[in-house]
């Protein structure tokens, strides 16, 4: 992890002497944690990782997780009692003028407890070198990435036989997490979405108890978490016969997304790629209903610390994993979106998703 620690460091303006890394209690668990540490099991309540410029790592953790912790192959101190972590967190820090903090993911009370344990020591919150290095993947996070994808990929077509008239929505979203758990996901990565007919024109539905009727779209969004890191994808179906308005809804959120895929590459701006898809969406009868972000970066969390969007100044580096995802919603009749997940390449980009993208009728 010598080499994430590194571009941590080089990314903090302001120079600091030690970055510590604490997690408070599910689900205020900071996944920066398991970043540094390299950690992919475990829930590391309450450990703290002490990260210095030479790229090494400290854990301090209680007897409960020290064996998962141990797994990381870095030096494990454990506390056994509230003196002892004060102690050694004392001794820790000791030293320490400039202490850099994760204020993006960690509680106030950390914050709080870790000034106390160094009074004379000033606190930087560098949470925007942290994100920045990891918005760009190495080749240990882009393995686990592209396994989530495959995951959640293999699964549309297992999915398909199930989707019937008058299955319930929450009986679909709970077969997508167990096939996603019988192909070794961890769990879902999000709160998985089955929404079918009107329903479908809602972005951020979960699932209701709403039984499929003959003509419905129906709108799968989810995504396999696996060794903590996760894939993100949307398929949208027609149960029965599509209709012309159907179609046309769909193959425009189909080409938006191609038109997208397109403009992708190293140096590209992100609204760049996000125009690609709203303006030609904004070219068809549908302008005006694509009304949320084209995208974005995935990895320890669904929302990894950058959008695609129409405002969004970000520039594209190799190895930015992102989701693609326009979509089409009309209230009170339904939505389309189709969401894959891409690796951005220096000429282009790579799919973590692969599942068949043509409307499919069932
Ligand atoms: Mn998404």
């Amino acid at each position: 992890m010598k080499g994430r620690i590194k571009r941590i460091f080089r990314n903090v303006k302001d120079k600091v002497d030690i970055i510590v890394i604490q997690t408070a209690t599910e689900p205020y668990v900071d996944r920066s944690f398991f970043y540094v540490t390299g950690l992919t099991q475990g829930v590391m309540e309450g450990s703290t990782a002490f990260l210095r410029p030479d790229g090494s790592v400290q854990i301090l953790t209680s007897l409960l997780e020290a064996e998962t912790a141990k797994g990381s192959g870095l030096p494990v101190a454990i506390m056994k009692s509230r003196e002892e972590r004060e102690k050694k967190m004392k001794r820790f820090l000791r030293g320490s003028k400039k202490i850099g903090v994760n204020g993006a993911e960690m509680t106030h009370r950390s914050f709080v407890d870790i000034q106390k344990k160094a009074p004379k020591a000033e606190l930087i919150d560098v949470s925007e070198a942290i994100m920045k290095a990891r918005l760009v993947k190495d080749s240990k996070e882009l393995k686990l990435l592209s396994k989530a994808g495959r995951i959640a990929s293999e699964v549309v077509k297992e999915i398909i036989p199930f989707i019937d008239i008058g299955v319930r929505e929450y009986e679909i979203g709970s077969e997508l997490n167990y096939l996603m758990a019988k192909k070794g996901a961890t769990g879902p990565f999000f709160d998985t979405i089955a929404s079918s007919g009107p329903n479908t024109a809602e972005p951020h539905y979960s699932v209701g108890d709403r039984k499929i009727k003959r003509g419905d779209f129906v709108l799968l969004d989810f995504g396999a978490l696996y060794k903590k890191y996760g894939s993100d994808l949307t398929r949208t179906f027609v149960v029965g016969k599509a209709t012309k308005k159907q179609k046309a809804m769909y193959e425009t959120v189909r080409k938006a997304q191609m038109k997208s895929f397109a403009k992708l590459k190293e140096g590209q701006k992100g609204k760049v790629v996000h125009e690609a898809a709203s303006k030609y969406i904004n070219r068809t009868k549908f302008k005006g209903r694509f009304t949320h972000g084209l995208g974005h970066s995935i990895g320890l969390a669904a929302h990894d610390g950058a959008g695609l969007g129409p405002g969004v100044d970000l520039i594209l580096k190799r190895n930015m994993v992102f989701t693609i995802e326009p979509g089409v919603y009309i209230p009170g009749y339904g939505g389309v979106r189709i969401e894959d997940d891409i690796v951005v390449k220096k000429d282009g980009y790579e799919l973590l998703t692969t599942a068949d993208r043509e409307l499919i009728e069932i």
